[in-house]
């Protein structure tokens, strides 16, 4: 997060050298979202992070007056190239910037905006955010779009050179009520699209009637520059928690990704605290032998780790929770392994006060075949987001429950056996609200193993 005031989706993600830049969705004049610039941050190992100068203001009477939007950032044969969407009144439209050799200071394109407007034949909810990739024979770029009465879309352009781009066609249009099952609403922002082992990936972030939803990815086949999925899910199941992510393809040949963790709780409470919004932990994302996607932290996060401690295997009796008083605190890494009573619900309480009033579980039920983060007694401020979020989750037969949770402060991300996420925002009361319990629900539970770290800090000589 930036040091204070308004956070949104990171942008420009991109690996220069052997530097990780992270730009992204930033208003320096408040704890709302207004006249959005492009934050910058940078990294060597995706933990550490320095900060930098905002990298691209409003232009007063610039077609990004009003904002600028998000966007990508690509290699342009080494010349840093952002592209992103310039905001003035209710106009949404490309834009191009060319950095200097350390991505500090940008230049914005004398010609901006460098598509001036949406497709004539298509009548469009909105359009806006950018993907760009170098094929072959030209440069490609995908916008997010609605098509009125029809759903979400991405539409694509080609170029020779970054500056002049032809509409294609669109590379997708959605049902704007499903796509294999999964609601994927009336618009799609942030579209971000990657090969990935013998398919791609196409992750696009649900927008309908101005609510954010979530992030969908669907991951399917792309041939003659059409797109078909085969498979769709939510990228992460804390719903609004985790939205316009953007990936990249670092030097180690991995894919990593990057959400907005936006807040649960009123704007009157994010003016107050003087700061809205944070990054998600960077995921490696893979592909499944069933064709969706597995997500992990990526192992760097390790270099955060404090002193360890362990808790050896026991038996978590039903329905009364099992205190751990040699763990507690607000910024911790959990690995749980757990074995689940086929009949019966387990898990991990977390940021719990002595007498369980405030508590959050992050619970697996192994009849429902739901790993779930319940929030309803996460706070006892009842101006905060409570909600439960819910992630189907089907263990194979003998296959163990294993918990992989961070927890910073009110962030609380949660990985359960490589395959599903859920992002979710806490925000309790107490001062005690640090301990940790294990819990059973209906049956009792076997504990496998437990072990936990304190957090250090990611930014260089700050206190943990
Ligand atoms: N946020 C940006 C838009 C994008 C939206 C504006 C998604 O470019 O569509 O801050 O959160």
């Amino acid at each position: 997060m930036p040091p204070s005031n308004w956070m949104n989706d990171p942008n420009g993600f991109i690996q220069w050298g052997s530097t990780y830049h992270l730009f992204f969705q930033y208003n320096p004049d408040g704890a709302v979202h207004e006249t959005v610039h492009w934050g910058h941050a940078a990294s060597e190992d995706l933990v550490h992070w320095r900060r930098l100068p905002i990298a691209l203001a409003p232009t007063p009477g610039g077609p990004d007056a009003d904002g600028c939007w998000s966007g990508c950032a690509v290699d342009d044969d080494g010349k840093p190239t952002i592209i992103y969407t310039g905001a003035s009144g209710q106009r949404q439209r490309a834009c191009l910037a060319t950095g200097s050799d350390d991505l500090v200071t940008w230049q914005k394109y004398p010609g901006n905006p460098i598509i001036p407007e949406p497709p004539s034949n298509l009548e469009l909810v909105a359009y806006r955010d950018h993907c760009v990739w170098r094929e072959a024979d030209a440069w490609y770029q995908l916008m997010g779009a609605g098509i009125a009465g029809v759903g979400g879309a991405v539409l694509l352009y080609r170029s020779s050179d970054l500056r002049h781009w032809d509409y294609v066609h669109p590379l997708y249009v959605a049902d704007q009520h499903y796509v294999d099952g999964l609601w994927t609403g009336s618009m799609w922002e942030c579209p971000d699209f990657f090969p990935l082992s013998d398919r791609h990936v196409l992750i696009t972030s649900i927008w309908d009637a101005h609510y954010l939803n979530y992030a969908a990815a669907l991951v399917g086949v792309y041939r003659d520059h059409r797109f078909e999925p085969l498979f769709a899910q939510k990228l992460d199941y804390g719903d609004r928690h985790f939205y316009a992510p953007q990936s990249l393809s670092d030097r180690t040949g991995r894919r990593v990704v990057i959400g907005w963790v936006q807040e649960g709780r009123s704007i009157e409470a994010q003016r107050a605290a003087g700061w809205s919004g944070t990054m998600s932990l960077p995921r490696e994302l893979t592909l499944d032998r069933d064709g969706s996607l597995k997500v992990r932290p990526v192992a760097e996060l390790k270099s955060l780790r404090g002193a360890q401690l362990s808790v050896p295997g026991l038996r978590i009796p039903a329905d009364q929770p099992l205190v751990l008083t040699c763990i507690n605190g607000d910024a911790l890494e959990l690995e749980v392994v757990l074995q689940p009573a086929p009949d019966g619900s387990c898990g991990v309480a977390v940021r719990r006060t002595p007498d369980g009033e405030e508590e959050t579980r992050i619970v697996f039920d192994a009849v429902r075949c739901l790993l779930t983060v319940e929030r309803t007694r996460a706070s006892l401020d009842a101006d905060t987001m409570r909600t439960e979020h819910a992630a189907p989750l089907t263990l194979a037969s003998g296959e163990l429950l294993a918990l992989h949770i961070f927890l910073d402060h009110s962030v609380l991300e949660v990985f359960a056996n490589d395959r599903v996420s859920i992002t979710s925002r806490i925000y309790p009361t107490g001062t005690d609200s640090l301990g940790v319990a294990l819990v059973a629900e209906r049956a009792d539970a076997l504990l496998l193993r437990l072990d936990a770290w304190p957090m250090g800090s990611i930014w260089p000589g700050a206190a943990s």
